[in-house]
């Protein structure tokens, strides 16, 4: 394999959303994931619901070669990649000033968190309009908003984890949002709740929105028709 291309802080993050083909082969997905675990290399599946996708993979570690094999290795198992998201795990520049053992697990997650199986994720940046742009805002009015949406989202302690990663430079809008939760109204209730806070109300713009359930591999191959 090529010499690793490893970020000089954090992880990469490879976010696959796949649909089964008719010769899709089973051993050679679980094959697969396995490969995908490497090291510090995680690989967390989802079963996906509705059209856009039916099942996913959160990959995500140091080197992102071992990230493309996997992506490789799970087309060559039969798994068409209908929707993918690239990005980087991040310290928001909003945060940096918080204790080393809150930032290490934005920068290095073990994922998945235990008894939150709800899963959803969007893309996400914030809006550069003429009436309204973010990147224009002085930054001590941007520390203030995001401090109301911290605020507002820690409320949400122990019933949704956010995965924030960045992704300007790298794909199509400026972060990932995955969030994770113990019941699927966690998620509406927090985004729908974020929607009034200013950074969100005024300055977000979302991509498409993908929902459904982490699980254990079987289990997430199975809901797919995988058997
Ligand atoms: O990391 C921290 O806990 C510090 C406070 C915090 C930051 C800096 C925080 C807390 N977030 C931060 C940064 Mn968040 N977050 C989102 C979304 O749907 C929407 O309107 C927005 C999507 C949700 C649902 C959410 C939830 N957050 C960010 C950033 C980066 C901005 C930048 O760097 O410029 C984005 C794009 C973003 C988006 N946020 C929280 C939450 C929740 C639940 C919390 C509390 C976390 C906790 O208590 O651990």
């Amino acid at each position: 394999m090529a010499e690793p291309l490893v970020p000089s802080t954090g992880w990469g993050v490879l976010h696959l959303f796949c649909k089964a083909t008719a010769t899709v082969d089973r051993e050679a997905v679980v094959a697969a994931v396995k490969a995908g675990q490497e090291g510090d290399h995680q690989v967390v599946p989802f079963s996906v619901l509705g059209h856009k996708a039916d099942l996913g993979f959160l990959a995500i570690g140091p080197d992102l070669w071992l990230l493309r094999h996997l992506q490789s290795a799970l087309q060559g198992a039969g798994l068409e990649v209908a929707h993918s998201y690239v990005s980087l795990t991040e310290v928001s520049e909003y945060a940096k000033g918080m204790p080393e053992e809150r930032l290490r697990p934005r920068l290095y997650p073990q994922l998945p968190p235990e008894g939150k199986p709800a899963f959803c994720f969007y893309p996400m940046s914030k809006r550069r309009d003429v009436a309204g742009n973010w990147f224009t805002l002085p930054y001590d009015e941007r520390e203030k908003l995001m401090h109301e949406h911290g605020a507002s989202g820690r409320k949400f302690a122990g019933r949704v984890l956010q995965l924030i990663t960045g992704s300007t430079g790298i794909d199509d809008f400026e972060w990932g949002v995955t969030l994770f939760a113990v019941h699927p109204d966690d998620l509406k209730e927090v985004v729908y709740t974020m929607r009034f806070d200013e950074a969100s109300a005024i300055y977000a713009e979302f991509g498409p929105f993908f929902a459904g359930m982490v699980g254990d591999l079987a289990d997430v191959l199975s809901s797919a028709g995988i058997g």
